[in-house]
This record gives C-alpha cells, structure tokens and sequence, in this order.
C-alpha cells in the first residue's frame, strides 16, 4: 500500500452544525483515511491570502475570502492510499447546483449550500496538499511523515 496525505477543510458552516461536522468526520472515518493533524481555528486574512492566491482575481474571491473567516473552521492532515482523489471523489463537484443534481450523495450534494458554502474542502494535488498544510501545520513535514510512516503501514515495519 502507498500511502498518500491529503489536506482537508470542515468550512465554517459545517462546523457551525455539530451533526453535520460529525456526520462527515464520520465518513472519514468509514473510508479508511487517518486522521495524522487537525486543528479548529479561526483563519486571519494572511492565512487565506496564502490559501486562496490563486482565486485573487476571480469574481468570487472577495465572498470566499469573508466567508471562510466568518467562524471557526476544522482543518485535517488525512492519510490514506489514492487519498488525493479519494476525497475528492467523496466530496463531490465544485458548484453545488451540479453536485446536488448529478452527484446527491457526495459531501458537497448533501452539505453545501451554495458554490462558497459549498461544506468542505480538498487538495486537488500533491503540491496543493504540502502547500496547504504548510499554511495550517507549519510544523508538519509531510514528506518526513510518510519517510518515517510508509514501512508501518505496508506490515513490515
Ligand atoms: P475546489 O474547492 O473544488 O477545489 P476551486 O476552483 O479551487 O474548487 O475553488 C475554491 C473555492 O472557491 C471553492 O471550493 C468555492 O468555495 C469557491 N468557488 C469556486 N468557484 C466558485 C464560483 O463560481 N462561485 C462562488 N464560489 C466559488
């Protein structure tokens, strides 16, 4: 097995609604992701910056930006093989409107209320991922992590 880290974000309004937060801790769970970081906070202008500088000149970022520091959100270091895509397959399409009509069950069909509150995000790459986490767990190093961990889970370690 080779494992992969994935960075997740519970956005505020999930985190807001105790049973939907636990009811989608529960399907990280019940996919077989671990859990290796988490941390609830609250994220300041500087961090969203780093975390959205791609969005900048996009129409929405403004409604992003004061969206996501609107409350407390829950952030996740999660290990699991293919996690990168595995996630993102659970959580569904961007737009809600598209999630709710052609993917219901996934997280954002379920949860997400419009295209910002759209209940959860995940890293759609590798480098995303180091990027991210490195915004929210500056003293998580992710290539050590997996250096020290992937004998463990193969069952040889
Ligand atoms: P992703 O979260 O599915 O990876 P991105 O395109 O990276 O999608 O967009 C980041 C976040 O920006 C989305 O999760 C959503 O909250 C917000 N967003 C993206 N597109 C739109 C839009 O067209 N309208 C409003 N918000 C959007």
């Amino acid at each position: 097995m080779v494992l992969e880290l994935t960075f997740v974000v519970l956005k505020p309004h999930v985190v807001k609604v105790p049973s939907i937060s636990k009811e989608i801790k529960n399907i990280i769970i019940r996919n077989g992701f671990l859990v290796i970081r988490s941390k609830e906070k609250i994220l300041n202008p500087n961090d969203l910056q780093m975390f959205y500088g791609e969005h900048k000149n996009k129409f929405f970022y403004n409604r992003l930006i004061s969206f996501m520091s609107s409350g407390p959100i829950e952030a996740y270091v999660l290990a699991r093989e293919n996690a990168i895509h595995k996630w993102r397959e659970l959580m569904g399409p961007t737009r809600v409107f598209e999630a709710q009509f052609s993917a219901p069950d996934t997280i954002r069909g379920k949860f997400g209320l419009t295209d910002t509150r759209n209940a959860t995000h995940g890293s759609d790459s590798t480098e995303s991922a180091r990027r991210e986490m490195s915004i929210l767990f500056p003293d998580f190093d992710p290539i050590q992590w997996l250096k020290t961990n992937e004998n463990h889970f193969r069952g040889d370690g």
